[in-house]
C-alpha cells in the first residue's frame, strides 16, 4: 500500500457507512488513502496528535465526518494547515442538520470546507480531494476529466417516461 496522501477520519464506525463514499471515491481514482476511528469528544489526545503528524507524515487533505455536536473538523483543522473537508454525517434526532451547523459555522480564521448532510457530501469530499491533488497530477486531472465527461454523457442521455 502507498503511502497515504488522504486522510478520512470519523467519529464513530457508525460514521462508516455514510464516509466510505469517500473512500470509493478515492478508490475509484487510485488515490492513496488511510480511514480511521478519531473520535473528538471519546478520543481528543488521539485527535490532536493526528492533526500534528498530518503534514510531516505526507497528507494533502483530511476529509472529516462526524454527527451531532460535530466537532471533530473544527478542532483537526485548528491543529494543522493540511486542508480539511467537513462531511456531516447524519444524526438520529436532528438528521444531521446539527452536525451541518457544528461544522459549517467555524469562526473567522480557521476554515473547514464543509459538504452537504450525508452520503452526497462524503462522495463530493473525496472528490474534491481529487482535484486539489490533480492541481500537481497531470493523469489524475485527465481522470477527473473523464469522470465529469462520462457524467455528462449520462445526464444527455436521461429519458423521461412520457405521461400516461
Ligand atoms: C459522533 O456521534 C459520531 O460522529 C457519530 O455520528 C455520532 C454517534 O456515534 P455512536 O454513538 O454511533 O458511536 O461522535
Amino acid at each position: 500500500m502507498s503511502t497515504p496522501l488522504v486522510g478520512i477520519i470519523m467519529g464513530s464506525n457508525s460514521d462508516w457507512e455514510v464516509m466510505s463514499q469517500a473512500a470509493k471515491m478515492l478508490e475509484e481514482f487510485g488515490v492513496p488513502y488511510e480511514a480511521q476511528v478519531v473520535s473528538a469528544h471519546r478520543m481528543p489526545d488521539d485527535m490532536f496528535r493526528y492533526a500534528e503528524a498530518a503534514a510531516g507524515r505526507g497528507l494533502k487533505a483530511i476529509i472529516a465526518g462526524a454527527g451531532g455536536a460535530a466537532h471533530l473538523p473544527g478542532m483537526v483543522a485548528a491543529k494543522t494547515i493540511v486542508p480539511v473537508l467537513g462531511v456531516p454525517v447524519p444524526s438520529k434526532y436532528l438528521r444531521g442538520e446539527d452536525s451541518l451547523h457544528s461544522i459549517v459555522q467555524m469562526p473567522k480564521g480557521i476554515p473547514v470546507a464543509t459538504f452537504a448532510i450525508g452520503e452526497a457530501g462524503a462522495a463530493n469530499a473525496g472528490l474534491f480531494a481529487v482535484a486539489l491533488l490533480a492541481r500537481e497530477d497531470a493523469g489524475l486531472a485527465e481522470k477527473l476529466e473523464a469522470f465529469r465527461a462520462r457524467q455528462t454523457e449520462v445526464a444527455r442521455n436521461m429519458k423521461l417516461e412520457p405521461l400516461k
